[in-house]
């Protein structure tokens, strides 16, 4: 008996590090701690997904960008003063307008056709923001310059 008592919390504990949706369904009492790692989790997601800075080789920093149901993905990025910059977008759904990149203030303007990698550069010139987005101007990112 008490060896059970003392199984069950670790068996529970386990279900939410598994599978917290799940637990959530199975152990109605639990909802309020399930609910606390459901919030850990979700910090946790959108940090891993931050800012990408991609990969640095022969002085070329590449991020690798897709256009996904949820617009740029990532729609953070961070790069370098003077560095020359290569982003490599792919669009993979065709439910949003986002089907070209639009760089305003290094002039780019790349159409983005389904599934096909686009590689699109620029150095940026000075600290700042350079944005990223459709056409239209709805769907956009963000290359931060410290
Ligand atoms: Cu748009």
């Amino acid at each position: 008996m008490t060896s059970k008592s003392f199984l069950l919390p670790v068996a529970a504990a386990f279900a939410f590090a598994a599978a917290p949706a799940l637990a959530q369904h199975d152990h109605g009492s639990m909802q309020m701690q399930d609910h606390g790692s459901m919030h850990a989790g979700m910090a946790a997601g959108s940090a891993a997904q931050g800012i990408a800075e991609g990969t640095v080789k022969n002085g070329v920093r590449t991020v690798e960008l897709t256009v996904t149901e949820n617009g740029f993905e990532p729609s953070k990025v961070k790069a370098k003063k003077g560095e020359k910059l290569r982003l490599v977008v792919t669009r993979k759904t065709d439910s949003t307008c986002a089907k070209e990149i639009v760089i305003k203030d290094h002039g780019i303007n790349q159409p983005l056709p389904l599934d096909k990698p686009v590689t699109v550069e620029l150095v940026p010139a000075k600290s700042g923001e350079i944005r990223y987005a459709c056409g239209m101007d709805h769907i956009s990112g963000v290359v931060f310059i410290p």
